[in-house]
C-alpha cells in the first residue's frame, strides 16, 4: 500500500482535483508537488538520513515528501531550535545532510535545497513497508531527546484509521497552524493530507483569525489554539460551516469544549497519542463527543490500565491506572538507546505510554495527567524537566535548579524554573531558547534562598507546584 495518494495513478485520477498544498503564501497544485517532490527525491535517493528545518514553508513540504517518494528517512528539526539541541539531533541522528530551507548554522553538514519549479515524472517504486519514514526527536523526563524511530507502516495503519474514525475524504479542506516537525502537524496533518488526497492549508501561525479566514472543513489544533479561538468569538462563529474540529496532543479543558459548541455548533472530536504510538484513541465523527473524553481506541488498536504492580484496572470509569497500548502503529524504538526502548515495553511488547487514565464500562478513556512531574505539556508541547535543568546548570549564575509545569489558563502547563544562584531571570529565559529551542523556555524564573529536599537530598516538585 501507498503511503501517499501521490502515485502517478492517483495524481492522473484526481488530475481536476488542482490544488494540494497551501503553505506560507504559496499554493502547490498536485501536479506541482508531485513534480517538485520527485526532482527532491532524485536528488536525495540513496542518502540514509537527512535533517530537514521543519519551516512551515513550501520547501519543507518538498524535501519532506521528496524523502517519501525516495524511501530516505528524514528528521525534521524544529524551526525554533537552539545551538545545543541541533548538535544533539544532528549528532545522534548521523544526518548527512540538510535538505529544504538553509538553517541559520548549518553545524558543518551540506545543504541541499529544494527547486520549487524543478520538475521530475520518474516513477519511484514504493519502499518497503517496514522501512523508516522518519525519526521524531522527543523529551523524555531525563537527558536530551530522543530520536523515536517511525515505520512507514505505522504512519499508514494510522492514518488509515483516522481517515475511518473522522470521515475523512479527499473531499475535505484541511486547516492547521501547528508545528511541522511532530507528530500532530506533520503525520495527521501534512501526511495524512497526502495519503488521504484532501486539500491542506497551513495557517502559519494558529491564530483565531487565521483559523477564521481559511474556509476549512476539517480543522485541527492543540487545546491552547482552541481555548483561544473560544476567546474570540467572531473567529469561532467563522467555523460554524466546517465538518470537523479536532483536538489533540493535550487535554482540552471542558470550559473551552462548552465554548466551542455554543460559538461553533461543533462538538470537537478529541484524540489522544503520542509521538511513539502515533494516535491510538479517538472520538468518532459519527459517535458521542463526550467533554474530558478522548473515545474509544480506534480500530486494531487495544488499551489496557495497569496497577503499579502490574495487576489489571478496572474498567469502571473511577479508577485510576498506567495507560497501555498495543498497536500496528507503534515505533521501531529509540536511536542509539536500546536500554530506553527496552524501559518502554512490557516483557508482553505493550506500550508504557507514561499517562494515567480511566476506562469507563463503556469503553470512554479519560486521561487524567502524566505518570511523572517532570514530563511537561506545554502549549501541547512535551518538553522534559531534566533537559531543561540540564542546560541550566550550565550557566554560570545557577547552583541549583528545580524545573516544573504549573498550570495555566493558556498553555495547560507553564514552564517555571524555580532557581538558586546570581543570575538574572530574564537571560536564563533567552539562554534556554538559545540553546534548546524558543518552545523549551521557561515563562517564568523564580530565585529562591534554596529547594526544598527530603532527607535524601532529592527535590520535592510537589511542595513547588503548590
Ligand atoms: C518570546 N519569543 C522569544 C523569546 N520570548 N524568542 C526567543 N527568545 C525568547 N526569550 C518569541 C518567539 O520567537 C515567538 O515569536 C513568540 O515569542 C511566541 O512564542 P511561542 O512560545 O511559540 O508562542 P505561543 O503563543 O506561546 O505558542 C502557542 C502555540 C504553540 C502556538 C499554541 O505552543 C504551538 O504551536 N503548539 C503546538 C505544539 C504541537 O503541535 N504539539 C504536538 C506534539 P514569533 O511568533 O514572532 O516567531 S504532540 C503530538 O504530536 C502527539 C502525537 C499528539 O497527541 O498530537
Ligand atoms: P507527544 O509525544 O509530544 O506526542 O506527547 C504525547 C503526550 O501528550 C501523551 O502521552 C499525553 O500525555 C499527551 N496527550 C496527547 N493527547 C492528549 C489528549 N487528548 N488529552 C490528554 N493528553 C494528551
Amino acid at each position: 500500500m501507498l503511503l501517499t495518494s501521490l502515485n502517478p495513478a492517483a495524481v492522473a485520477a484526481r488530475a481536476d482535483i488542482g490544488d494540494a498544498v497551501r503553505i506560507g503564501g504559496t499554493t502547490l497544485s498536485r501536479s506541482d508537488l508531485v513534480g517538485a517532490a520527485t526532482s527532491v527525491a532524485e536528488r536525495v535517493a540513496g542518502a540514509g538520513r537527512v535533517a530537514v528545518l521543519a519551516t512551515p514553508t513550501p520547501a519543507t513540504v518538498l524535501a519532506i515528501t521528496g524523502c517519501l517518494i525516495a524511501g530516505v528517512p528524514f528528521v525534521p528539526v524544529p524551526a525554533d531550535v537552539g545551538v545545543a539541541e541541533q548538535a544533539h539531533i544532528l549528532t545522534d541522528s548521523a544526518a548527512q545532510a540538510w535538505l529544504g530551507e538553509a538553517p541559520a548554522d548549518p553545524a558543518g553538514l551540506p545543504h541541499v535545497p529544494v527547486r520549487l519549479h524543478a520538475r521530475s515524472w520518474h516513477r519511484h517504486p514504493e519502499p518497503a513497508p517496514q522501512s523508516t519514514a522518519m525519526v521524531i526527536y522527543t523529551s523524555g523526563t531525563t537527558g536530551p531527546p530522543k530520536g523515536a524511530v517511525i515505520s512507514r507502516a505505522a504512519v499508514a495503519a494510522d492514518l488509515d484509521a483516522l481517515a475511518q474514525a473522522w470521515q475523512w475524504t479527499a473531499e475535505d479542506t484541511l486547516v492547521h497552524g501547528l508545528p511541522l516537525f511532530h507528530v500532530h502537524g506533520l503525520v495527521l496533518g501534512l501526511l495524512g493530507s497526502l495519503r488521504v488526497g484532501s486539500r491542506f492549508i497551513h495557517t502559519g501561525k494558529p491564530t483565531p483569525e487565521a483559523y477564521a479566514a481559511a474556509g476549512g472543513t476539517l480543522y485541527f489544533g492543540v487545546p491552547t489554539v482552541w481555548s483561544r479561538i473560544a476567546a474570540d468569538s467572531s473567529s469561532a462563529r467563522a467555523l460554524a460551516p466546517a465538518r470537523l474540529l479536532v483536538s489533540g496532543s493535550a487535554a482540552l479543558p471542558v470550559p473551552v469544549f462548552d465554548a466551542m459548541v455554543n460559538l461553533t455548533g461543533h462538538a470537537p472530536v478529541e484524540r489522544y497519542g503520542c509521538t511513539e504510538t502515533l494516535i491510538t484513541v479517538s472520538t468518532r465523527a459519527g459517535g458521542e463527543r463526550r467533554p474530558g473524553s478522548v473515545g474509544l481506541p480506534l480500530p486494531g488498536m487495544q488499551t489496557r490500565l495497569v496497577a503499579e504492580d502490574g495487576a489489571p484496572v478496572a474498567h469502571d470509569g473511577e479508577t485510576i491506572g498506567s495507560l497501555q497500548v498495543l498497536t500496528p502503529t507503534v515505533f521501531d524504538g529509540y536511536l542509539n538507546r536500546p536500554d530506553a526502548t527496552a524501559a518502554a515495553f512490557e516483557a508482553d511488547r505493550w506500550y508504557r505510554t507514561g499517562d494515567a487514565a480511566v476506562i469507563g464500562p463503556d469503553g470512554m478513556h479519560r486521561i487524567v495527567g502524566r505518570e511523572s512531574v517532570d514530563m511537561i505539556k506545554s502549549g501541547g508541547y512535551r518538553v522534559g524537566a531534566g533537559e531543561i535543568e540540564t542546560v541550566l546548570l550550565g550557566h554560570p549564575g545557577v547552583a541549583e535548579v528545580a524545573v516544573v509545569g504549573l498550570p495555566d489558563r493558556d498553555l495547560g502547563q507553564r514552564i517555571v524554573a524555580f532557581v538558586v544562584g546570581e543570575a538574572v531571570p530574564d537571560e536564563l529565559i533567552d539562554y534556554v531558547a538559545q540553546q534548546l529551542s524558543v518552545h523549551k523556555r521557561p515563562r517564568e524564573v523564580r530565585v529562591v534562598e534554596s529547594l526544598p529536599r527530603n532527607a535524601m537530598g532529592k527535590v520535592l516538585k510537589k511542595e513547588l507546584m503548590l
